[in-house]
């Protein structure tokens, strides 16, 4: 009742305080959802971003952010950008691979050994490659990849250092078939889950393990469910920047280029943010009470080699695509 009878009562700000002009409209009203908080860099320049834009825009494109899976989990929100539900989606190359199959390319296990020879690839041809096949499913990407990160693992009972350590695990993977092929191959039980329920799978001990990049473990406080972090760098993954082709569409040429522009500089700075914080976020995660380890990666690929790993995805994501990889990654496999 109490509720009720203040919601009655509540008089909205703009009548409330009359000298304050209401906003002018925007013209297009646009929403985007992801799966980080807000305090992930991912979450920080998006904003930064939204709030640009609308200022270049003269107010016309205004872009609401909806973080921490507000709008549903992955497979959700690719549903909804697909049928122009949601206007804008940052998924994981890993999980748009059910849409754009060739999408999570970059993923194949231990492929790339530094930044420099990720943003080689997706700046260069790799990337450019990826953002056709995308087109051709009717998203728009926007060409600057922004960073999710090295994917570590983390387990909650003891620390992996070899590939016989992880026999067994229940580990979560995101909803990917390369994940679940890479740590099937490694010899772990590894089960697809979106990142909405992770925290409630650790915490629980539905589950054993993850691996996500040290900055989500961080911001999305992982450190709380998971006692030890190994620092594998078995995937590198970044956040693809996609517009529902329909409602993208019916933007005008001139504030599509303002938004992409914006969009593509604050990818840039947001990859920046993820360097930086990687200097630091290890000191922070122990001091939280992680054991951080370094397991020799040689032992990891060397069983991985001793499967199909390496020539089924050749196979799949096709020669074409493979040869791309290559080109920066150097022979796999
Ligand atoms: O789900 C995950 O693990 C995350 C947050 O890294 C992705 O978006 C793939």
């Amino acid at each position: 009742r109490n509720l009720l009878k203040s919601a009655a009562l509540a008089v909205p700000a703009t009548l409330a305080m009359p000298h304050i002009r209401a906003e002018a409209k925007s013209k297009f009203v646009y929403k985007y959802g992801n799966n980080l908080p807000l305090s992930h860099p991912l979450n920080v320049r998006a904003a930064e971003a939204s709030k640009r834009i609308k200022e270049e825009t003269n107010g016309d494109l205004d872009i609401k952010i909806f973080p921490s899976n507000q709008l549903g989990g992955d497979t959700d929100m690719l549903n909804q950008v697909r049928f122009g539900a949601i206007d804008f989606f940052t998924p994981s190359a890993l999980v748009i691979a059910t849409l754009v199959p060739v999408a999570p390319i970059n993923a194949v296990g231990f492929a790339f050994p530094d930044y420099d020879h990720v943003w080689a690839a997706m700046d260069g041809d790799l990337g450019g490659y990826v953002g056709e096949e995308i087109e051709k499913a009717g998203l728009h990407m926007m060409r600057t990849v922004w960073d999710n990160g090295f994917r570590q693992l983390t387990t909650s009972e003891a620390a992996v250092e070899s590939p016989e350590d992880l026999h067994g695990i229940k580990i979560r993977v995101p909803v990917s078939q390369l994940s679940i092929s890479l740590f099937e191959a490694l010899g772990a039980a590894p089960t697809s889950m979106q990142f909405s329920e992770v925290y409630t799978s650790l915490q629980t001990h539905v589950m054993d393990a993850q691996e996500n990049p040290l900055p989500i473990i961080q911001t999305a406080k992982l450190y709380e469910v998971q006692k030890y972090a190994m620092l594998t760098n078995h995937i590198w993954d970044g956040y693809l920047f996609v517009a529902s082709g329909l409602t993208w569409k019916r933007l005008p040429e001139d504030i599509q280029t303002i938004a992409e522009g914006i969009l593509n500089d604050c990818g840039l700075k947001q990859r920046d943010d993820i360097s930086k914080l990687n200097a630091s976020v290890q000191a922070d995660l122990e001091a939280k009470g992680m054991t951080i380890t370094r397991p020799d990666p040689k032992p990891f690929v060397e069983a991985l080699n001793k499967t199909d790993f390496y020539s089924k995805w050749q196979e799949k994501f096709g020669d074409k695509a493979w040869s791309l990889l290559e080109k920066y990654s150097g022979k796999l496999g």
